[in-house]
């Protein structure tokens, strides 16, 4: 390994806190995209130049460029929008996008297909409704997540101040974002970077950080896959009283490259309620300080634990945030899901969990969704929440407007029953927008669902809650590695299969069998399915007989994910 700085590092540093020349390759109207050093930099700013992959090889024919486009993800803590927000968000995806919104597993919007003359518009529009897309991408703290029910108890609404007081304290403070896109007011000098950038500094982190906050019995936000996590502990009247805090989660990894690995995150240990805001300072300027800055692929939190070891991590977040960590307190997780359909919440308000499947909104005939959350935005005086699973709660509804929303949504196909592995589902974007993506996954997975639940209902199992999650690349964008069945693509058509995830979402996968076509998951997964009928015991997860019936080995934290010794079927290195 070599000690010199990664590219990335000399262009943060030459960026003057994330202006590299994006203001000038806006008004470059001979191109549709923007140069490469401000591709990287732009991601700072919640966005990503693309292009569309379906029409690459015909323009490459016709000498065309190839079609750009950006994809911006906004930037909100706990996946909480308001009515109004949520209709601004709608209106940009049909005047500048592709006419579809893309809930993600992040709890946050992405808004796909905006070219580059529209940029500011856009920009403008959802400043006007108090949102931003600051930070969303990029080597720096992303945006927060939190359990998405705060309605349904003083515990959530306390864990979402705390994830929007995190994220405040963190938000890059350079002024870039405001000047380039909203026209702000240019501030002379300001090099200081003491002043410009307090926590970050002028080259921000040497990766980028994922924060989560998780309320058990819940873990619907996979806390064990984030840099940094922090799990409710309440007290007797269910009011939050501290943390368990985690840190070293992750999921990326790299096809034959055994040193990268998904990992789970470890316990640093537990908190008081108002020590939040100053340990994620402290773990971030510790990751700032000793991640890796000449090795993109080895420079996330998890090596930096792995490297340094925890006691020694442990040791230095207390020394800088003058803190010690006690024993973690006891704490139990039951599930990673969501609950579909209507919950109580406090003064006589509903929540409605709606199926997103795979988190893309569209009007699709006979399933206007979009029309249908525009027409429930326009009358609910709630709140909306993405929920990390890809789905949408539409919350604190009143109850004379819950059979109307109920109707709305049933109508757009939001509502209709699931089979158990659908319903637990969930794909990452991959093709066509994402540049990174080495098969299909949101276009296909539903079809393959369709296929498999044939397998299930012919051993009974169609109700049974199994979760299943696919990705077009190793990077882990829908956690595929926490599922108790996980796909993740190897090239065109071709799949790596997991199994032996823990269902509440604490144990990682191992690889069952590399490289299957379709009919190849299909066989692969049918005896497997007849034989989990037939010999699972009562209560036993899909996953975790995988690993009891020997079909793979049980996975530790994610150094050990590479070894599969003991399993029933002997995986070819990925
Ligand atoms: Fe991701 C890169 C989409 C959650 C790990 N991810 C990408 C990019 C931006 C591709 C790129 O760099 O050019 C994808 C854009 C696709 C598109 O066209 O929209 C992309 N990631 C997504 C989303 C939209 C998936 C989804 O279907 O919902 C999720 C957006 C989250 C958000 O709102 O912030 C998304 N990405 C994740 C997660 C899940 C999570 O954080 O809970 C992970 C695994 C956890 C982790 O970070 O370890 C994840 N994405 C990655 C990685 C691998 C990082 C690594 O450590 O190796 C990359 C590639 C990279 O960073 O080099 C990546
Ligand atoms: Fe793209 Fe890979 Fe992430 Fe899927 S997992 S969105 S293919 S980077």
């Amino acid at each position: 390994m070599t000690d010199e700085l990664s590219r990335n590092e000399h262009i943060k540093q030459a960026s003057r806190y994330l202006r590299g020349t994006l203001a000038e390759g806006l008004r470059d109207d001979s191109t549709g995209a923007i140069v490469e050093d401000d591709q990287q930099l732009v991601k700072f700013h919640g966005m990503y130049l693309q292009d569309d992959r379906d029409l690459r090889n015909e323009r490459m024919r016709k000498k065309m460029e190839k079609a750009f486009s950006f994809m911006i993800r906004v930037r909100m803590p706990g996946g909480v929008v308001t009515p109004a927000q949520w209709l601004a968000l709608d209106h940009v995806a049909r005047t500048y996008g592709n006419d579809t919104m893309r809930l993600t597993t992040r709890q946050t919007v992405q808004l796909h297909g905006i070219i580059k003359s529209n940029v500011k518009a856009m920009m403008r529009e959802i400043d006007a409704v108090l949102l931003d897309s600051i930070a969303a991408c990029g080597d720096v703290n992303r945006n927060v997540m939190c359990n998405p029910n705060p309605g349904e108890s003083r515990a959530h609404a306390m864990a979402i101040d705390v994830s929007r007081a995190i994220s405040l304290h963190l938000l890059p403070k350079t002024r870039a974002y405001r000047e380039i896109w909203l026209d702000g007011e240019k501030i002379a000098g300001g090099e200081d970077e003491a002043v410009v950038e307090p926590i970050y500094g002028k080259t921000y982190l040497p990766r980028k950080f994922k924060i989560v906050i998780a309320v058990p019995p819940s873990n619907d936000v996979d806390i064990f896959a984030h840099d940094l996590g922090y799990i409710a502990i309440l007290d007797a009247k269910g009011d939050i009283v501290g943390w368990n805090v985690t840190a070293g989660g992750g999921m990326g990894m790299t096809h034959g490259e055994p040193d990268t690995y998904p990992r789970t995150a470890d316990m640093l240990g537990y908190i008081d309620l108002a020590d939040a805001v100053k340990i994620a300072e402290a773990v971030v300027t510790t990751q700032r300080d000793w991640g890796n800055r000449a090795n993109r692929k080895h420079a996330r939190l998890k090596y930096t634990i792995e490297d340094r070891g925890l006691d020694v991590f442990r040791a230095e977040v207390e020394r800088r945030a003058g803190i010690k960590f006690e024993a973690a307190r006891p704490f139990k997780f039951t599930s990673t899901g969501d609950r579909y359909g209507w919950s109580q919440g406090e003064g006589g308000r509903g929540h409605l969990t709606l199926f997103v499947e795979n988190g893309r909104i569209h009007d699709l005939p006979g399933k206007p969704q979009m029309a249908a959350l525009r027409q429930i935005a326009q009358m609910h005086d709630g709140d909306f929440r993405v929920t990390a699973n890809q789905n949408l709660i539409v919350a604190n509804v009143p109850t004379e407007k819950q059979s109307e929303i109920e109707r709305l949504a049933r109508a757009a196909g939001l509502l209709a029953p699931w089979s158990g592995l659908r319903r637990n589902a969930m794909a990452c974007v991959a093709l066509p927008t994402c540049g990174l993506a080495l098969a299909e996954s949101e276009r296909y997975l539903p079809d393959l669902i369709t296929a498999l639940d044939k397998s299930l209902a012919k051993n009974g199992l169609s109700a049974d809650d199994i979760v299943i999650r696919m990705t077009g690349c190793p990077n882990g964008c829908a956690r595929p590695y926490l599922a108790e069945i996980g796909l993740v693509g190897k090239g065109p058509g071709r799949y790596n299969l997991y199994l032996g995830a823990a269902f509440d979402g604490s144990r990682l996968s191992k690889l069952y069998a590399p490289d299957l076509d379709d009919a190849g998951i299909v066989a692969a997964l049918d005896p497997i399915f007849t034989a989990y009928a037939a010999g699972r015991e009562p209560g036993e997860h899909f996953g975790d007989f995988t690993i009891r019936a020997g079909f793979v080995a049980k996975t530790g934290n994610g150094a050990d994910f590479h070894a599969n010794t003991g399993a029933r079927q002997p995986s070819v290195a990925a």
